[in-house]
């Protein structure tokens, strides 16, 4: 059985959808952020980085948000919530993922723990300013990227991981000056991936209200 240490709402939220749509057996066992237990020697034998998500299966430890979600959907491809090899999708696929984790994501890290990035570890607010313009630009490359077609996903009308894990993203980018639902193709694309039986549990397990996606 797959087990999946998480946080609510935290980095393991995209692992936690992929673990329902796939409907395999898993087991979440909640890190003590309050008491950082994702600093003790026990969870830094597991995730050296002392960061959450991490998945755990026999002698398998895996951490990294995306890198996790990429390995349960190879493991059960019955779902193809990634294109197989050979699809015209597929480099389309490792083209999106990288630009989610390593862009959107790392921009939203920066805007939400500014005083990592301030010699002096006090919260800048210049820092804030520009992660958020850093943020907005993003939306809307992702808006234009849902414009063409008017497609459903991201790679077109077939969902695959690559939806679960910007869903993630933009439930975390929601406060910023501008944020998803004011991108008319985002604010779409988040009201149809609302209705998916995946997110609704995982958001009713996280005590997250998807009422403003209706
Ligand atoms: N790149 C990592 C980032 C994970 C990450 O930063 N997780 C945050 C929660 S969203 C965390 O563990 N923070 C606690 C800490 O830094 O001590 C991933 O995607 O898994």
């Amino acid at each position: 059985m797959y087990q999946l240490y998480y946080y609510p709402l935290n980095a393991s939220m995209a692992p936690h959808m992929i673990l329902e749509a796939l409907q395999v057996d898993y087991r979440l066992i909640k890190v003590d952020k309050e008491n950082q237990a994702q600093k003790t020697a026990e969870y830094l034998a597991l995730n050296p980085a002392g960061r959450i998500p991490t998945l755990v299966k026999g002698d398998l430890v895996l951490f990294e948000s995306a890198a996790i979600c990429i390995h349960l959907a190879d493991m059960h491809p019955n779902l193809q919530l990634i294109p197989p090899v050979g699809d015209a999708n597929r480099p389309l696929f490792y083209q999106w993922m990288m630009y989610l984790t390593n862009t959107l994501q790392a921009e939203l890290m920066v805007y939400f723990y500014p005083e990592k990035h301030c010699a002096n570890g006090k919260t800048s607010t210049e820092i804030i300013h520009a992660q958020q313009g850093l943020i907005e630009q993003s939306l809307s490359l992702l808006n234009d990227q849902l414009a063409k077609n008017e497609q459903s996903y991201l790679l077109g009308d077939k969902i695959t991981v690559c939806d679960y894990f910007l869903f993630m993203l933009l439930i975390w980018a929601d406060e910023v000056e501008n944020p998803p639902l004011s991108f008319p193709h985002l604010a779409r694309y988040l009201k149809r991936l609302a209705k998916q039986p995946a997110i609704i549990t995982v958001c009713n397990k996280e005590n997250l209200s998807l009422e403003d996606y209706q």
